[in-house]
């Protein structure tokens, strides 16, 4: 199994703690130089770069948040003039108002490293002809990917996201062999080869880059059974850099975590308190190399465990599990947490039931409920009223058995719920309005 760049994927022990010291050191030093936000922050706590003595003394410093870019949007969160800005981007605002997040030239090349990594880490080779239908722009995983993937040396196609039609005839045309996209996206494509007479199964795609949002490993499943492909999960977030903070290697048990660039911790998400190894909770990031916007101990809001044991590929690294979701992703229905990928697990659990589905929560009274739409599949949608509530009891039943609160289903044709070429969305929640 090929490794991008040995020397720093194998470091471990006291040799990877100094480095992961000596560019902290040199961050908050900058970041204190700049006088950024963060810098008032670390006073307010009584800490100055010379208070951190080794990489323990990280939990005195504070944390910060996805609210520290809003309050100082656009720009406020630079550690370096504009001039120094070679690009900016955007978050896809998801969970609330957008983020500017800036890039000095010396940023894009390590961004370039990182993907480099993970998609060699998937197994990504220079002779691989990368299609790339993340949408480009402001959201930072077409771009990522694609100067990542040039890095390899790589045929890029920067097909961007949507047109599914297009993204076919260029998969067949250009011999397209490694696609990047959302997990469903790629899960639409699947469903819609079909339909429109692509054949993955006769085709040259072999690996799958898939990232942006939480998936499953059922779906993990289904990707490669109709795909025919290595599907592989990585994981990033604009604020700390984009695409390239973690990746699965071929091995898929668990995303490697690029720790000479980041530093990662796992905390109670309620507390803030650092857990063990194991442990699952809120993952924390501190950029090591980042110039333009370096992040300390930022709450990325995903929930997630980590571990370190070295890997079969080779690879020495911490690791972290597929995300689960992100904190304030989490419903409360009637005093139990339910997250959308444990409804998208369970409902995958069932035959007959096709992983499209949007959560509906409302209140009805003082109660919340929750409504599942769902496709089933092909040739089950029938117009036999009986067979069909017969059908739907047994789903709701089994979410009742899998998340412990009742569910209300209702089953959709197929191709009925909207499909996006980027994250998709599944909560509607009527309860505010
Ligand atoms: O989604 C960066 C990215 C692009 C990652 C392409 C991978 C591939 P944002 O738009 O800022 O950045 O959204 C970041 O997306 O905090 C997670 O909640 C979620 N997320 C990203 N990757 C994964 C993943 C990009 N592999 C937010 N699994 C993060 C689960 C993910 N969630």
């Amino acid at each position: 199994m090929n490794i991008w760049n040995r020397e720093m994927e194998t470091l471990e022990g006291a040799a990877l703690e100094a480095i992961q010291f000596e560019r902290l050191k040199e961050t908050l030093a900058r970041i204190w130089k700049a006088g950024t936000p963060y810098r008032a922050r670390m006073e307010d706590a009584g800490v100055s770069p010379e208070s951190i003595r080794s990489l323990d003394d990280l939990e005195k410093l504070p944390m910060s948040r996805k609210m520290d870019f809003r309050e100082n949007y656009p720009l406020g969160m630079l550690a370096v003039p504009l001039d120094a800005v070679v690009r900016l981007h955007a978050s896809s605002g998801t969970t609330g108002s957008r983020t500017i997040v800036g890039y000095t030239a010396g940023d894009l090349r390590n961004w370039a490293e990182l993907v480099a990594r993970f998609a060699t880490a998937a197994g990504v080779v220079a002779s691989d002809v990368a299609q790339i239908s993340f949408t480009y722009g402001l959201f930072t995983g077409g771009f990522g990917l694609h100067y990542g993937l040039e890095n390899v040396g790589a045929t890029v196609i920067p097909a961007s996201g949507g047109n599914t039609e297009l993204q076919f005839a260029l998969m067949r045309d250009l011999g397209t062999t490694v696609l990047v996209c959302t997990p469903t996206y790629a899960l639409h494509m699947a469903g819609a080869g079909r339909g429109l007479g692509f054949d993955f199964h006769e085709s040259r795609l072999r690996v799958g880059l898939f990232g942006a949002e939480p998936w499953s490993e059922g779906i993990r499943e289904r990707i490669e059974r109709d795909m025919g492909i290595s599907a592989t999960d990585n994981y990033g977030l604009s604020e700390v850099l984009g695409p390239g903070v973690a990746g699965e290697c071929e091995l898929k048990d668990g995303m490697h975590i690029s720790e000479d660039h980041f530093i990662a911790e796992v905390v109670d998400p309620e507390t803030g308190k650092r857990l063990r190894d194991g442990q699952q909770g809120e993952l924390v990031l501190t950029t090591l190399a980042r110039e333009a916007m370096p992040v300390v101990r930022f709450r990325t809001g995903d929930l997630t465990e980590m571990w370190r044991e070295p890997c079969g590929c080779g690879r020495r690294n911490a690791r972290m599990r597929k995300v689960l979701g992100r904190t304030d992703d989490m419903l409360i229905i009637r005093g139990v947490n339910v997250y959308p990928s444990q409804v998208e697990k369970a409902l995958l659990q069932v035959d007959g039931i096709e992983p499209h589905f949007l959560i509906m929560v409302d209140r009805r009274g003082e109660l919340d409920s929750l409504e599942v739409l769902v496709e089933v599949s092909e040739g089950l949608f029938s117009d036999d009223t009986r067979r069909m509530r017969e059908f739907t009891k047994r789903v709701e039943t089994h979410l009742k058995s899998v998340l412990n609160v009742r569910v209300q289903v209702t089953l959709k044709e197929p191709n009925s719920i909207e499909r996006s070429p980027g994250k998709a969305k599944r909560i509607v929640d009527r309860r505010e309005a």
